[in-house]
């Protein structure tokens, strides 16, 4: 059984991410590691925090903050914010720790030493009244492509298209907005993509047949157009330093590594990272998940779909030229954009639900499941409370969450504490037990193909049988006529209640555990197999059980009211 390493698109540092990116990115990612870790897999899933380039210089400007003291700062304050969604990272490490800076070097010495990175000298925009080269965001203006009028130096927000500074036009400082900028001569190291070509072609032959056309058409749209040799450093203070045994001048001057050059590598840095906080005892092995390994590990990525140029074919391009055997990725999974109300969700114009506020509002669950359910897999999903009310009430609060209540104390009131005996199965739960062994198998296999509307499609399917069967079978009438009859049906529902609570888990993690406290302590944790559960007999009688509190609370039309007034409802 392979091994899986996951990882998950590294947040920039500069500020709160927005429900969009999260659904991208570390939450599918979160639901995927979950599932295989239940299923008995070893898993590591990695995320970080994006902490340099020019972004996080900005914001720390911004915010009136040494860029050190800020990036720490954010850290800590995504890492509380991720801990309340119950993103279960093996480790959430720092692109700016000493591990990364370190296998950053080590990278960029492999690839001079294979002549794939070169020193050439480049033209650069300079601001006299910054007395600064101006890199990347440095600079903003209006977009060669589309005109879009606050173009970044490094990519235009509005069309996507890959910029250079030195294409704006209009260009001006975006620090002190002085458009007296000229173009003077610095010396860059580049990173000879272009002698590469081959071999990422190949691997994206390869590998990306199996990738969802979202990540492979990009890949092969970034190869068709051919790779072009890039500038991998830049004159920054906030970054990996340029190692000055290899590049004594460079060094001195002060060059650091482009932001995308040690960012990917950062997987691999946070990595080291949770090995170096291993416990007393504990054995932890970076190398195992990266280096030598390529049978043995499975490795998936999480991101959206802007990122996959970079994941496809620059990170791979990097780590091919090293010519050491670094773990390249087995399956990337990318998404298109979660919009609010067709419009898209914009941190720097503050549209939209940011992360920290959507947990001020309503526990994870809500979230994660509607995010998942409704996730922006085949194309562009758009947010609205109106939605988002409606799956809220109708899955959670109605299929699921009502179930168990009326389940649970309706026994409780008329058998007591205990799960009841009664009569033995009859045909209805027969054919309710070939029903959930049928959605089960077709939920694993969803979860299996990383399909996550269709798995918790499949898992709203599994929770509207319970439904199906109780109205079916009507306890409540039963009673009257025949105890055990509805012992029997009680029964066989806290059976599913106990399977909900196993299988629920990737997605609502928080109600599942919930669930599991339902039933005495020590029931199987452990994934249930379809043939498992077919039988539904895992809780028997004489069970102790307890009544949870109500699950979901449902969203009422004031509670609406005030959303759409908070954060607006149009796009
Ligand atoms: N920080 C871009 C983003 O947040 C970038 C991802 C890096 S992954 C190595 O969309
Ligand atoms: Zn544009």
């Amino acid at each position: 059984m392979a091994r899986h390493l996951i990882t998950s698109a590294l947040p920039y540092i500069n500020g709160t991410k927005h429900l969009g990116n999260m659904v991208g990115s570390m939450l599918p990612a979160d639901v995927y590691a979950r599932y295989l870790r239940r299923r008995g897999h070893e898993v590591l899933y990695i995320c970080a925090t994006d902490e340099h380039g020019t972004p996080a210089e900005l914001a720390a400007k911004a915010a009136g903050l040494p860029v050190a003291e800020f990036c720490a700062r954010q850290h800590a304050v995504q890492k509380a914010i991720y801990d309340g969604f119950g993103l279960a990272f093996d480790h959430f490490g720092r692109t700016s720790s000493a591990q990364n800076i370190e296998i950053t070097q080590h990278f960029a010495r492999r690839l001079k030493e294979n002549g794939f990175i070169e020193e050439r000298s480049t033209r650069q925009v300079y601001s006299a009244a910054d007395g600064r080269f101006l890199p990347d965001r440095y600079i903003v203006g209006t977009c060669p492509y589309c005109g879009y009028e606050a173009a970044r130096g490094d990519q235009c927000e509005n069309c996507t298209r890959v910029l250079d500074p030195t294409d704006l036009l209009n260009a001006r400082s975006a620090v002190s907005g002085s458009t007296d900028l000229e173009v003077r001569e610095t010396t860059h190291l580049f990173l000879l993509q272009s002698a590469l070509e081959g071999e990422v072609a190949a691997f994206v032959d390869e590998r990306g047949k199996e990738w969802p056309t979202l990540a492979s058409s990009i890949a092969r749209k970034w190869l068709t157009e051919g790779l072009l040799d890039r500038a991998i450093t830049r004159d920054l203070e906030w970054g990996v330093p340029v190692p000055a045994d290899v590049w004594p001048q460079l060094a001195a001057e002060g060059k650091v590594f482009y932001v995308w050059f040690d960012a990917p590598i950062g997987y691999i840095g946070a990595t080291k990272e949770w090995a170096d906080s291993a416990g007393e005892g504990e054995e932890r092995d970076w190398r195992s998940w990266w280096y030598d390994v390529e049978d043995e590990v499975r490795y998936t990525e999480f991101m959206a779909k802007d990122n996959v140029p970079f994941h496809t074919v620059m990170f791979p391009a990097t780590q091919l030229g090293t010519r050491e055997p670094w773990k390249r990725v087995d399956y990337v999974k990318a998404f298109n954009w979660l919009t609010y109300y067709g419009g898209k969700f914009s941190t720097s114009q503050q549209r939209g639900i940011f992360t920290d506020a959507a947990l001020e509002l309503l526990p994870a669950d809500y979230w994660r499941y509607f995010l998942m359910a409704g996730a922006p897999e085949s194309d562009d999903a758009s947010f609205s409370w109106e939605l988002f009310a409606s799956v809220v009430n109708k899955d959670l609060a109605d299929t699921l969450g009502n179930f168990v209540n009326r389940v649970l104390s309706f026994s409780k009131k008329r058998f007591g504490d205990q799960v009841p005996g009664g009569h033995a199965p009859g045909e209805p739960e027969a054919r309710l037990g070939e029903e959930i062994a049928r959605l089960l198998a077709e939920y694993e296999e969803h979860l299996e193909a990383l399909q996550f509307r269709k798995a918790a499609f499949a898992l709203r399917a599994l929770w509207s049988a319970g439904n199906a069967y109780l109205e079916e079978k009507a306890p409540w009438l039963e009673i009257k006529t025949d105890q055990d009859a509805a012992a029997l049906t009680l029964r066989t529902a806290m059976n599913l209640i106990r399977l909900y609570a196993v299988v629920s888990e990737p997605f609502i993690p928080f109600t599942s555990a919930a669930l599991r406290e339902v039933f005495a302590p020590g029931t199987e944790e452990r994934w249930v197999s379809p043939e498992g559960a077919r039988a539904l007999d895992a809780v028997p009688e004489g069970t102790p059980f307890t009544v949870p509190p109500v699950l979901f609370t449902k969203l009422t039309e004031e509670d609406l009211d005030g959303f759409r007034e908070r954060f607006g409802s149009e796009g």
